[in-house]
Parts: structure tokens; C-alpha cells; sequence
């Protein structure tokens, strides 16, 4: 025999099941207890208020007017203070010349130097050359130390505008490498186990980097939205935020149900 569902049972069983069901959603939202819900987010800057406060330029000068990091002059290199070394990095790269070779070291340790300046030491990053992409290993201030994985499209040409990357480190080394919401790239280097900082390095001064988010979980969901959300590097909403957002309007909406529901 099934159970039947009545109104009488709707109001008294599903009042437990929901009452459970907001306290695990208001456990994740506020971020506390152990259930692996709530990413933690350990940095993050989309440049929306005109400023790039928290960035140390290395090369060269920079402005954030546009609402993204962008070098003034023909060479810039900028760091960022970040000690994540396994989790989910995210950024937005605009570029407008494809000769240029352009750095994100997402994982870099100090001193930072080497030619043209602001390269970690050691680390990783992605680097924009050519008509590829390339997640590589920093050693000696030298970006092309070791290549871990290359992506290639069909031209240089190809590889101007905006790109939204997304790379994931477990602790155990493995990355992967999402480039507009596609999976790219995977290697494996457990080389460099400890970063200082985040750098941007734009060869030509002829690129941006935008929407950084830098968090100490894996995050395959945010893969599926960084790049539609990504491009609009002008008002964008941090996405940490928008989940925040929409986290809060479920509560809501689960309340309000169970509210109704009980009336
Ligand atoms: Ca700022
Ligand atoms: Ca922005």
C-alpha cells in the first residue's frame, strides 16, 4: 500500500522535511558548518568601481576607468597578493593584438622579475602566445620553463577579444583548464606547492584582465556560468554574489511556501 498525501499530511510531514531543508540552506548561505556547500571564496575583483585598489603594478602603469585592469602604456605587469594553491581560478582576459604574449600567473611565488619584469619566480599560468594557449610552469623567472598542456585554435587572429578561463588544481597537482566554458586542457605538476601572488603580464600593453575570482574549492558549477556572465566586464555582478543572490531568494521562496502551506 503507498502512502496517500492529503492536505493533513502535506501540513504536517513536509513541515519537517522543509523545516530541514532551510536549516541546511541558511547552514550553506551563512557559510557555516561542515557540509561542502558553501565555496569559500578567498579573493575576488571585477574592477566595477573604477579602481584597482589591491593590485601592485610591476611594469608600467595602469588604469581600471573601464572597468578592468588595462596597462596605460606598451608593456604592463601587475600583482596581486594570493596564496591559493588548490581550488578554482577564474578570469577574464580581453586581448586586442595578437602578437602580443600575454601572462596570468595564477599561482607565483616572490621575488617577482625576469624580462620583461613582474614574472614569479616559480609558479603557474596561462600564457597567451601565438595561436595557443599554453598552462605552464614557472621556474627561474622563465614563463615557458615546462608546458603542461597546449590548446591550440586556427589562428593568432583567433585568439584576440575577450576569453573567459577557468582552472582548477587539486591538491594532488591535477589541473584543468576551461576556456569558454569548454574543457581544455589537463596536466599534472606538483612542482610549485606554495604561491604569493597572482600576476598579469601584457607583453604589448594591449590587453585587460577582468573578473578574477580566486577560491579555495572546486568549482565545476561556476564553469556553466563564468562565461556567460564574464563578458560584461562593465557592471558585471561578481558571480559569488549573484549566487549569494539567488541562495537568498530560495530561502525566501521556501519560507514563503511553507508559510502558505501551513495557512
Ligand atoms: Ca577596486
Ligand atoms: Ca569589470
Amino acid at each position: 500500500m503507498g502512502e496517500t498525501y492529503t492536505d493533513s499530511t502535506w501540513s504536517k510531514t513536509p513541515w519537517t522535511t522543509m523545516t530541514v531543508v532551510v536549516t541546511i540552506f541558511l547552514i550553506c548561505f551563512i557559510g557555516l558548518g561542515p557540509l561542502p556547500c558553501a565555496a569559500d571564496l578567498i579573493w575576488s575583483d571585477n574592477f566595477n568601481d573604477g579602481d584597482f585598489d589591491g593590485w601592485t603594478p610591476k611594469v608600467g602603469l595602469f588604469t581600471a576607468e573601464n572597468y578592468m585592469l588595462e596597462p596605460t602604456g606598451s608593456l604592463g605587469a601587475a600583482s596581486h597578493t594570493s596564496t591559493n594553491t588548490s581550488g578554482t581560478w577564474s578570469f577574464s582576459v580581453k586581448r586586442t593584438d595578437a602578437t602580443e604574449m600575454t601572462f596570468v600567473g595564477f599561482m607565483g611565488t616572490l621575488p617577482v622579475g625576469g624580462i620583461p619584469g613582474g614574472i614569479p619566480k616559480t609558479g603557474y599560468g596561462i600564457l597567451f602566445q601565438g595561436a595557443s594557449y599554453k598552462l605552464v610552469e614557472v621556474a627561474d623567472f622563465n614563463p615557458q620553463h615546462s608546458v603542461i598542456a597546449t590548446y591550440s585554435v586556427g589562428s593568432a587572429l583567433d585568439m584576440e577579444g575577450w576569453h573567459h578561463i577557468n582552472v582548477t588544481r587539486s591538491q594532488q597537482g591535477t589541473f584543468n583548464v576551461f576556456i569558454n566554458g569548454t574543457w581544455r586542457m589537463v596536466g599534472t605538476d606538483t612542482s610549485v606547492d606554495t604561491s604569493d601572488v597572482f600576476v598579469f603580464i601584457s607583453g604589448h600593453g594591449k590587453s585587460a584582465l577582468d573578473t578574477v575570482v580566486v577560491d579555495d574549492d572546486i568549482l565545476t558549477t561556476r564553469i556553466t556560468t563564468t562565461d556567460t556572465t564574464g563578458a560584461d566586464s562593465q557592471g558585471g555582478f561578481p558571480i559569488e554574489l549573484l549566487a549569494i543572490g539567488i541562495g537568498g531568494a530560495v530561502v525566501v521562496i521556501i519560507i514563503a511556501l511553507v508559510f502558505i502551506k501551513r495557512k
